[in-house]
């Protein structure tokens, strides 16, 4: 009998290098290290003709414990030329890089662009999709889960290898763009998607925003209250998004998605009041909405999966640090006091000390850390100067012990065993993140490079050689648990996908079944399409990334103005 849903393929495919490094690369200036498991004495850079450029002596790091590996280190820092390199060593060499300028471009570019590939209920056209093209899709009628209501919500990014939208985590990922948007203007300025929106005068990273935030605010009910999902019954089996004819239903509300549509309509508002005023009013209105429905909404309502129903569930056991972001968005949008005060009363005495790290954390589940740096960063006149370092110290002080991990680590993760659990990459993206605010925050050179480090682990320096985001590199992921990639005949995968990464914990069958128990954290990895507690993509997992492109290129264009932004080759 066949299962469709299980591809069955066999991707398993184990990288021919053998010497690891980011397979993107380098800024010129950056501090290079390429990591190799085997023992050397010395090794070189050569050229794309295997001349020999640059020799070093190779040194030896010491076991990682995330790994399980003995790590050897050739740090190629002092090497600055411009071009296409391989490290070798002992008879084995690297996958190819560059070293140079714009060299973080065309990822920036193709993680951006992968969200357009996720639009639902439209056609993706030839001209923009390239190859990837389909029909629209999840057109039909909605359901109002439990009611006799049916209702016309079309649009949205599916949520990821599945057709779902999910309200908090289409929010989060949405919110991450904006943020990045808000913090790295000027290389959104001139980041032209090829989207059908392209050349409206507003960047395309705010117009793909758009396409989101208008289904969001069709979640939202009109007493305030908001949708937390729209799925089928049951997840699709490996078929084109036009090709799952499932019902559609929206099920019941949750507090959270009503306080993370708050907060993100409200950001959204602040941010769109420069390009047009009319839409910046009405996020503005369907922020102020479910804000007061959640002022008459004290308490927690929860989003359990009612019976039947089997797509994801982004169940939250706690709000607070949802209405917390909420609050903090709305008073930078409105500047009004009781906004600041719920703030202020929330972040004092709103979480138990358990839970005192969701005042920091990015999402998709816990968005404290969104509401704080919203905080921080706003101009408000008024701010709680005390309140504002306390923030900052939260921050800082993460960061320090992240960059302890980091400097522990054979592969420079910051990362420790237990943070190997399903979608780890976005782990050490939000680890990413918070060494560039922490940068910000502090001008401690030690966080300096920090960033860029992890996105090395991203891009190929891993136990695996593999770099985690699809179409970049000359070994990189290939086949995720994606829909649309399983189902197009098309051998390459849509690029600039992010896959979930490492999983000690094998959420799925087929892990289980070809990961051996007692495997390391770092290795309990395989770029299977059935593997999807492994590999799958979601745009939350995209979001962090383009956050921390948006701020290396962005960082390039300020050190050397005269380089202009070539757009993706
Ligand atoms: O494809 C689904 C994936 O997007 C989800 O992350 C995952 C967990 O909710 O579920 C996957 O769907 C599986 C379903 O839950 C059980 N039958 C097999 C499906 C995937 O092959
Ligand atoms: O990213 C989610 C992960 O943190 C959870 O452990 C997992 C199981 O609940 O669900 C993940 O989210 C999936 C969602 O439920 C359905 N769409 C795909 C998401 C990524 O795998
Ligand atoms: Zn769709």
């Amino acid at each position: 009998m066949s299962n469709t849903y299980f591809t069955g393929k066999n991707t398993a495919r184990i990288s021919p290098f053998r010497i690891f490094t980011d397979q993107a690369g380098y800024h010129e200036n950056a501090r290079k290290i390429a990591v190799m498991t085997f023992r050397a004495d010395i090794f070189a850079v050569i050229d794309e003709n295997g001349d020999k450029l640059y020799e070093g002596a190779v040194t030896y790091f010491g076991f990682d414990e995330c790994s399980g590996d003995d790590i050897y280190i050739a740090d190629f820092s002092a090497f600055t030329k411009r071009g296409s390199f391989r490290i070798t060593a002992g008879g084995e060499q690297s996958a190819v890089f560059r070293i140079g300028n714009g060299v973080y471009r065309k990822l920036f570019y193709d993680t951006s662009k992968a969200f357009y590939y996720l639009r639902c209920g439209c056609k993706l056209e030839e001209k923009y999709a390239g190859r990837y093209t389909h029909s629209a899709c999840h057109t039909g009628t909605v359901h109002v889960f439990g009611d006799n209501k049916e209702l016309d919500i079309h649009g949205g990014w599916h949520d990821a290898g599945d057709y779902g939208r999910y309200v908090t985590a289409g929010v989060c990922a949405c919110a991450q763009l904006l943020y990045a948007y808000k913090m790295f203007p000027d290389v959104f300025r001139s980041l032209d998607l090829d989207i059908p929106e392209s050349g409206s005068g507003i960047p395309d990273i705010l117009s793909e925003c758009r396409y989101e935030l208008d289904w969001l605010m069709k979640m939202q009910r009109s007493d305030g209250a908001v949708y937390h999902k729209l799925t089928t019954m049951r997840h699709a089996g490996f078929v084109m998004p036009e090709g799952d004819n499932g019902e559609l239903f929206v099920f019941p509300i949750s507090s959270s998605a009503a306080a993370d549509l708050c907060a993100v309509c409200a950001l959204a508002s602040r941010i769109f009041a420069e390009f047009d005023k009319e839409y910046s009013e009405k996020l503005k209105e369907a922020a102020e909405l479910s804000y007061k429905w959640l002022e008459e909404n004290p308490e927690i309502i929860r989003f359990c999966n009612p019976i039947g129903c089997e797509t994801g569930i982004y169940g939250e056991d706690n709000d607070t640090d949802n209405r917390y972001w909420a609050a903090a968005e709305m008073f930078a949008l409105t500047g009004e006091d009781k906004y600041h005060e719920e703030l202020i009363s929330l972040y004092r005495s709103g979480f138990d000390e358990s839970r005192n790290y969701y005042k920091s954390a990015l999402g998709y589940s816990i968005t404290g850390g969104l509401g704080s740096l919203t905080y921080i960063l706003c101009d408000r006149p008024d701010k709680n100067e005390d309140v504002i370092n306390d923030m900052k110290s939260m921050f800082i002080g993460e960061a320090y012990w992240l960059a302890d991990k980091a400097d522990k680590s054979g592969y420079g993760a910051a990362m420790s065993k237990e943070d190997y659990f399903w979608g780890s990459n976005m782990e050490l993206m939000h680890h990413a993140v918070k060494f560039i605010f922490a940068e910000k925050f502090t001008n401690d050179s030690r966080f300096t490079g920090l960033a860029e480090e992890q996105l090395h682990v991203l891009l190929g320096r891993n136990p695996f050689g593999i770099s985690y985001v699809t179409g970049c590199g000359e070994f990189s992921c290939n086949y995720p648990h994606l829909r649309p990639a399983a189902a197009d005949g098309i051998e390459e995968c849509i690029p600039g996908m992010v896959c979930g990464g490492p999983n000690s914990y094998l959420d799925d069958w087929r892990a289980k079944q070809l990961i051996p128990q007692g495997t390391p954290p770092m290795k309990c990895f395989i770029d299977d399409p059935d593997c999807y507690s492994l590999n799958e993509v979601t745009i939350y997992w995209n979001s962090p990334v383009v956050f921390v492109l948006a701020y290396l290129n962005s960082k390039e264009n300020k050190g050397t103005s005269k380089n202009r932004f070539e757009q993706r080759k």
